[in-house]
């Protein structure tokens, strides 16, 4: 810690810094906002909290120096090598756990010098936090790739009250059984005082294996910071972009495996196959935001998801017209917006998910009453978006039907009320309210 610098009363522990980090030529470093869910679920916290922020910057080697936001948060790098990156972020975090987590859609893969990097580098994750805490501070602990942090925090600062939150899903024991270092993540995560799981289902699931942590497990569904998606944007002129059509579909994801985003396009497709929609009034937008490239099983992802983009346009677009717009690209927070509003159904398909923020996002941009929600039964936002048209993702046909509800439906005063009881639902329980649920129930442990 900088000797200018003052210990922090709370400080968060994610592995990434709310920021991208850039390095000019004139040697200076300047941070942009970076977009993803945690980074929107806890910003506005740590503002409010003038906190502390420990995480990795997202590039390897060469590591900037503590720096703060505009918002007043302090940023304190964690450096990653790029062994480290690939064994630690890429392997443990991404090829081992993230597949184990999300019930083995994919194989996860077992490998012990991945484990010696997960170990490596969440106690250089601790030993950095336990610099930057205060006697007695709060430490909010996020997210799968840094499990063993907390046992390993307590072990140094029994002062610190610390908090661990599982942004993804926790697997029923069976699943998490076949981790070979099974023991030694449950003892990382017992380190925390309180352990938050997205919902009562994750929670059970770790109770099982941990009983006697009981009345330190809790589900505490995540949202987002709805204030965000209130400004209107020009919706006829979004929907000129696009030709006009009849109805807008969209898909928003980082472009994963477990999202389910071939499926969707495949159920779509089989409903222009069979003339239930029209390919000459109907468009399909697809944001699909690149992620953890390197790896086999997204690169593989992806270009079946982008084979059916070429297969669709080609069965059933037309010179001038393409039925499915897709973008392997970012956007800014501004043009998510904009396609969130101006969409007549949204569809998210994920097989497996913590929450899915981009449900609730939705959701938060339709004041109005317009739209419809397809939302996957196996996604957390299924708990609490009940009047979404709930599809199983697993089941092409399901997906197709509730699509084509959901179309049919457009306009209609049953589609109204679906729409504004989840913008209710969704509006009362925001991230605002999460984090103080959080952070109460932190706060109240002895
Ligand atoms: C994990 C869990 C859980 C996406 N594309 C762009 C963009 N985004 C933003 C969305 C949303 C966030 O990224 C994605 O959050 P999700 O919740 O949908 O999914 P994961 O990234 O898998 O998040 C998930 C979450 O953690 C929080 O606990 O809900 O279950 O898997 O906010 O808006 N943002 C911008 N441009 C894009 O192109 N600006």
């Amino acid at each position: 810690m900088p000797a200018t610098a003052k210990p922090h009363d709370f400080v968060v522990v994610a592995n990434r810094l709310p920021v991208d980090i850039s390095y000019h030529a004139d040697g200076t470093i300047s941070a942009q906002p970076s977009p993803g869910g945690l980074v929107a679920a806890l910003q506005p916290v740590l503002e409010q909290r003038q906190g502390g922020w420990v995480g990795w910057p997202g590039t390897v080697g060469e590591t900037p120096a503590p720096m703060s936001t505009e918002g007043g948060i302090q940023l304190h790098p964690v450096e990653l090598s790029q062994a480290d990156f690939e064994e630690f972020y890429e392997g443990f975090s991404n090829a081992t756990l993230w597949p184990l987590y999300h019930d083995v859609i994919m194989r996860p893969r077992y490998h012990r010098p991945w484990w010696q990097a997960y170990e490596r580098v969440n106690a250089r994750f601790a030993q950095r936090t336990a610099e930057v805490a205060a006697p007695n501070a709060v430490v909010w602990v996020q997210d799968y790739q840094l499990q063993l942090v907390p046992g390993m925090l307590k072990a140094m600062r029994p002062d610190l009250k610390i908090g661990l939150f599982l942004h993804i899903p926790f697997p029923p024991p069976s699943l998490f059984l076949q981790l070979p270092w099974r023991e030694q993540i449950l003892e990382g995560m017992l380190g925390a005082d309180v352990l938050g799981f997205q919902l009562p289902s994750c929670a059970k699931n770790f109770q099982a294996l941990a009983p006697q942590a009981a009345d330190r497990i809790h589900a505490f569904p995540i949202s987002i910071d709805t204030a965000a998606f209130q400004q209107s944007t020009d919706i006829q002129r979004t929907r000129a972009r696009f030709g006009n059509p009849d109805t807008l579909l969209l898909g928003v994801d980082r472009l994963d495996y477990t999202k389910g985003i071939l499926q969707r396009l495949e159920a779509f497709e089989e409903l222009l196959e069979q003339g239930l929609i029209d390919a000459e009034r109907t468009v399909f937008v697809q944001v699909a935001t690149p992620s953890r490239e390197r790896l086999e099983h997204y690169r593989l992802t992806r270009s079946k998801v982008e084979e059916a983009v070429g297969r669709i346009n080609g069965r059933f677009g037309s010179i001038g017209h393409s039925v499915v717009r897709y973008h392997h690209q970012s956007l800014k927070r501004a043009e998510l917006i904009e396609l969130y509003q101006a969409a007549d159904v949204m569809v998210v398909t994920p097989f497996k998910d913590g929450m899915n923020l981009v449900a609730k996002e939705y959701v938060a941009s339709h004041s109005d009453g317009r739209g419809a929600l397809v939302l996957s039964e196996f996604a957390g936002a299924a708990q609490e978006l009940r009047t979404s048209y709930l599809c199983n993702p697993h089941d092409i046909d399901s997906i197709k039907a509730q699509m084509l509800a959901a179309i049919n439906d457009q306009g209609s005063a049953e589609a109204q009320q679906r729409m504004e009881a989840m913008y209710q639902q969704v509006m009362h329980c925001d991230v605002e309210r999460w984090a103080k649920n959080f952070l109460e129930e932190l706060l109240s442990t002895p």
